[in-house]
């Protein structure tokens, strides 16, 4: 095989600076290997670096398109910084070590969630080096799908990239260098076939790509949430066959419970408005909970919360409505901040929950990317409140014990006069996550809405069994 004169002459040099080396060397992880790579040298020969960045460029970076580089720390972040000031395309810095204080991010740099960014390494063996970095763009709502190598060991790294969405395109294989080194007099047949025997021998373990919430079943993930609300939720769910939430959006308690009368028996969740109710009493939650009892469905008071921490505490505790006596959960915004969860983990002991408002459907809301991805991360924190999130799409959260709640949803897509828009159960389950539906005027104004909620029970689970299926 012909060989780039240029990769040839950078083998030759790799070797005579020792950033490769043959004879007996045991590795970190305490196997002995014939081989043993120390790219780390390659910051005292700037001719090294130079000839490494161009052929990077020329070889495995044609036709690829990114807006951003990252170097895998740390031994790739010269040559990421090389091909970043190249190429013009900005670079963004992973930091290695485990974040000292809460809020400090762990990628470095200027980028928005939706652009692309490309991994720039040295070697690659297993892949899990590579993978660290990419989880950690990916949780920044980054798109990686390639990466670059300088060397890949073939010792099960590129497959172990490949089963989690990662190409990689390296400048030389173990088996090319050593061929190289070889027709160069470098090394002997001998150490070329104790390299490739040890090859043989040693492949990396497989890393499997880790399971995404949507592909879990409800039972299992009821395992695996931290509130105990959410807890009991997949349970229902999973009990009683139905993902279906009811937003009894009605004016006057008799509606409300004659509805529910109906139709309890079909839902998992009932959301309520108490602030449109015209006559709201205490009677009307003793038989709204004893209802909720007798058919096993939980009560979200979609409050929307959004003041600062002292008045949403009073709101929730006090007032005509008492919402923290009833309500299993209630919706909040991330507007104000922290505070807000502060104020209702600590108003209500036990046994709540906090949906907490990621997206809107309704259109031309204010709620960016950004926004979205902070309220995910002030969530984190409190695991025991967050009974999951309100929002459209399925690439908002991946923790597996929260909950995506999705309201905007009809049979037939459409919209209503001011500016809900509503998406069909196949879409909202099956392409954007969500996890338990919320149906409002499609139950609530339809002619029986006992058979409509039949109808939609019916069509919202076999969504999410051929989900579960499929995955
Ligand atoms: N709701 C939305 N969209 C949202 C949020 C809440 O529709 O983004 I946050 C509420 C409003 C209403 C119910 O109470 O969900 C949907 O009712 P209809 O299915 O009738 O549109």
């Amino acid at each position: 095989m012909a060989y780039d004169k240029k990769l040839v002459e950078l083998a030759i040099k790799l070797f005579s600076i020792d950033a490769v080396k043959f004879g007996e060397f045991t590795t970190k992880s305490g196997i002995k290997t014939p081989v043993y790579f120390d790219l780390r040298v390659i910051v005292s020969y700037p001719e090294v670096m130079e000839s490494i960045s161009n052929l990077l460029l020329e070889i495995a970076m044609q036709n690829l398109k990114y807006d951003h580089v990252c170097g895998v720390p740390y031994t790739a972040l010269p040559i990421a910084t090389l091909l970043s000031v190249q190429t013009k395309r900005s670079m963004l810095m992973r930091r290695k070590e485990t974040k000292a204080y809460g809020t400090k991010k762990s990628i470095e740099g200027h980028y928005k969630a939706g652009q692309s960014c490309l991994i720039v390494e040295d070697v690659v063996t297993s892949g899990s080096s590579v993978l660290e970095t990419v989880r950690d763009l990916r949780k920044e709502g980054l798109i990686v799908t390639d990466a670059v190598i300088i060397l890949d060991r073939e010792q099960g790294g590129k497959k172990n990239l490949e089963v989690n969405d990662v190409q990689i395109k390296s400048l030389f294989s173990m088996t090319t260098l050593i061929d190289i080194l070889m027709k160069n007099g470098k090394i002997t047949e001998e150490i070329v076939l104790k390299v490739k025997n040890y090859l043989k021998e040693t492949q990396a373990p497989v890393i499997d790509k880790p399971v995404e919430r949507i592909q879990l079943p409800y039972e299992k993930r009821a395992e695996l949430a931290t509130n105990s609300v959410a807890k009991q939720l997949f349970n229902i769910m999973a009990t009683k066959k139905t993902n279906l939430c009811l937003s009894v959006d009605l004016t006057s308690t008799t509606k409300i419970l004659d509805l529910l009368e109906k139709v309890g028996e079909h839902v998992c969740l009932v959301k309520t408005h108490a602030d449109i109710i015209e006559d709201f009493s205490n009677d009307f939650i003793t038989r709204l909970k004893d209802l909720a009892q007798r058919f096993n469905f939980l009560i979200l008071e979609d409050r929307k919360y959004a003041d600062i921490g002292h008045t949403v505490s009073l709101q929730y505790t006090k007032g005509l409505h008492k919402v923290a006596e009833w309500a299993d959960c209630v919706t909040a915004h991330s507007l104000p901040g922290e505070g807000i969860l502060k104020a209702l983990n600590s108003a209500n002991g036990v046994n709540h929950g906090v949906f907490f408002l990621a997206e809107m459907s309704c259109e031309g809301n204010l709620i960016t990317p950004e926004y979205r991805e902070s309220t995910v991360s002030m969530a984190a924190k409190y695991p025991d409140l967050i009974t999951g999130f309100v929002c459209q799409n399925k690439d908002t959260f991946k923790d597996p014990g929260f909950i995506q709640l999705t309201p905007g949803v009809q049979l037939e897509s459409s919209k209503d006069n001011l500016g809900q828009v509503y998406n069909t159960p196949e879409k909202v389950i099956l392409e954007n996550g969500g996890d338990v539906i919320v149906v409002g005027r499609g139950i609530v104004a339809a002619k029986s809405p006992e058979t409509q909620a039949v109808l939609y029970k019916d069509t919202l689970w076999k969504c999410y069994l051929k989900r579960v299926a499929e995955n």
